[in-house]
């Protein structure tokens, strides 16, 4: 270390070293996850820019190496020396903890946010790091390995001095992460959503790791109008306008988006400074108060509902898609996971610019006001007659005891951690699986022909569905409010259809049933999908079974291709006896599942998945299944 190094930069590089000790403490986790968030966060930094009114242009490069390069077309961080640390402020910003949030002072940040952690927890976890400032007409320079600056600062060449910006290339560090792969599609996600979060901004995203780089970009100069419009693409609107309120109010930017379309279930994505809040918070708060405030008092206005009666939040919400976005200086987050938003003058806010605009909007558009009104009566009637339904199922459960559906075989253990249910299409595979199973651990649900689509029919129709019943008897957790996971039988849910298009479409009815209703079991891994075999393979008298075409391929090539194998291509689970049933698809030492998983981080993208497939319009669904084709075959949603 240089005598330059005072005392200063000893505590600052023992702040990064705890860094890369525990870097689970700063980004989550080590896995792809993490990994991802080194993007994000400098990205992030960039967008700050952006939302101060300096930069217009992101652009995020992977390389073949595994490294990216973020750049924009801002002020540059400075490149002038930081009195109080000594070294010049982007030193500062590469080097010490927590620096990144504070630095400038005032406005709106979304880096030092919920993930922010600050440009340094990159630095540190990369096995080197360069920053290149363009500014007054020079390129300055600073290259770090492992966090630790390899010169100070420097000029290294000349540029055009009307350019100005930052760029910063990383390469995350092998030592560090379990996967140091980037994902295009998950950080393209990631990129569309803070451009429709940042109107006019331009995000440009290029993969070099193919032989043709892939380059694509997302530019809405509508913002969360346009983040609206995209999800409902795959739906119906019951109107074409797209409502926007836009304000300020102590101290905190409210922007919201909203349309309804003709399904029964509500989409809104509430966000904090560009970070999404599955668990909610003070701003949904002051949203919903508002909708449901100024509905009721124009439809009484107006006589569009009784004298006493009034119309529910959640019946003004059927069919409701709505971004509610904030940007606020100080966010405070609490609740278990520290994801729901606390501030109170959040609520308020939104509260305030949502019922002051609303309520013009509703004076002067009348027939859409309309409209809203009688989709939020029939939804009422509709959930009343689901809450007649499900207290006669109580009351019946309550006099019975709980009795468990009829066409369930249930295992023998009791205890749901070692229980597994099987949800079986068709009641002949249903049979073989009852035959097949281990009594002891494995239950089976047959579940007839093809199974609701619960994204288009309402509640009481949804409650009086045959095979949902028996579903939500046998998992045991009730729904909705009821929910209660402790309750659940079976700790391993089990999706088992053939391998085929239809089997397929009935495993995403099946999931969008559990995301729908019961999304907790998904988020915490109970509900998989079990995979049958494509092929059979004997020579021999042995037997090999192949889940794949490039698996039966291998298998050909180890054991020869002669006329001694006689090969059968499984169209069904049908097909198979019990016996082969067991070997290929239940032994829990032999067969293969595949966990369903989601990331709440983009919850969005999930939604739209489901709809996508689920809806009736074929071009979206088509374009979906072109672009995911992998996706869709793994069913990752
Ligand atoms: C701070 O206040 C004075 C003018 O410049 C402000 C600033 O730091 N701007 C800024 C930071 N623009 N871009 C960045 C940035 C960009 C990337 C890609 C990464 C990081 C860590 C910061």
């Amino acid at each position: 270390m240089s005598a330059e190094y005072g005392a200063d930069q000893i505590q600052i590089l023992e702040g990064l070293e705890a860094v890369r000790k525990r870097p689970g403490m700063y980004i989550g986790s080590t896995s792809a996850r993490g990994l991802h968030h080194l993007v994000y966060e400098i990205v992030d930094n960039a967008v700050d820019e952006a939302l101060a009114g300096y930069c217009d242009t992101i652009d995020v490069t992977i390389h073949k190496d595994n490294s990216v390069t973020v750049i924009d077309n801002g002020r540059g961080i400075p490149v002038g020396i930081n009195h109080k640390a000594g070294i010049p402020a982007v030193e500062v910003v590469f080097t010490i903890l927590h620096a990144g949030g504070k630095f400038g002072g005032g406005g709106y940040k979304v880096s030092g946010g919920l993930h922010g952690v600050g440009a340094s927890v990159v630095n540190a976890l990369s096995t080197w790091l360069e920053v290149t400032i363009f500014t007054e007409g020079k390129m300055y320079r600073q290259r770090y390995e492992r966090g630790k600056a390899m010169y100070k600062l420097k000029v290294v060449g000349d540029c055009d001095p009307e350019r100005t910006g930052t760029m910063v290339t990383f390469h995350p560090d092998p030592e560090i992460f379990e996967e140091t792969v980037f994902d295009f599609d998950t950080l393209k996600q990631r990129f569309r959503e803070i451009a429709f979060l940042t109107k006019g901004l331009k995000i440009i995203a290029r993969d070099e790791r193919t032989e043709e780089p892939k380059e694509k970009s997302f530019h809405y100069e509508g913002g969360i109008r346009e983040f609206v419009a995209y999800l409902n693409k795959s739906k119906t609107p019951l109107y074409e306008d797209i409502l926007y309120f836009e304000g300020m109010k102590e101290n905190v930017m409210v922007e919201v988006a909203m349309q309804h379309n003709d399904s029964y279930t509500e989409n809104s994505y509430g966000f904090v400074n560009n970070i999404n809040t599955p668990e909610g918070g003070t701003h949904i708060v002051g949203f919903r108060n508002a909708l449901t405030k100024t509905f009721n008092d124009y439809a009484k206005k107006n006589k569009l509902i009784k004298e006493g009666e009034s119309l529910s939040g959640e019946d003004i919400r059927e069919g409701l898609t709505a971004i509610i976005s904030v940007k606020i200086e100080d966010p405070q987050f609490e609740g278990q996971t520290k994801q729901k938003l606390g501030n109170s003058e959040a609520r308020r806010a939104v509260d305030n610019v949502v019922g002051d605009q609303l309520e013009i909007f509703l004076e002067q558009n009348p027939a859409v006001a309309k409209i809203i009104v009688e989709k939020s009566l029939l939804s009422q009637r509709a959930r009343d007659a689901a809450r007649k339904a499900r207290e006669l199922t109580r009351r019946k459960s309550a006099l019975e005891g709980m009795s468990l559906p009829g066409k369930l075989a249930d295992c023998m253990d009791k205890d749901p951690r070692n229980c597994e249910i099987y949800l079986v299409e068709g009641d002949s595979a249903g049979g073989s699986a009852k035959t097949a199973r281990s009594r002891a651990t494995q239950a089976i649900l047959p579940l007839r022909g093809k199974i609701l689509n619960v994204e288009k029919a309402r509640l009481d129709k949804i409650y009086a569905n045959a095979e949902i019943k028996a579903m939500i008897t046998a998992f045991g957790t009730g729904i909705h409010d009821d929910f209660d996971i402790t309750k659940l039988r079976y700790h391993k849910i089990i999706i088992m259809t053939d391998a085929d298009v239809d089997g397929a479409h009935i495993a995403t009815l099946l999931l969008t049933f559990l995301y729908r209703f019961m999304p907790e079991l998904i988020k915490q891994g109970h509900v998989y999908l079990a995979k049958p075999p494509l092929f059979k393979i004997e020579r021999n008298k042995k037997i090999y079974y192949a889940y794949t075409e490039q698996e039966q391929e291998q298998i050909l090539n180890e054991i020869g291709r002669d006329g001694n194998n006689r090969i059968q291509r499984y169209k069904g689970l049908g097909e198979m006896d019990a016996e082969q049933l067991w070997e290929t698809t239940m032994d829990p030492e032999r067969r293969v599942l595949m966990r369903v998983t989601m990331d709440e981080e983009t919850s969005s993208e999930v939604d739209l998945t489901f709809t996508t497939l689920m809806g009736d319009k074929v071009e979206p669904r088509r374009e979906f299944i072109e672009e995911n084709a992998n996706k869709v075959i793994d069913l990752d949603i």
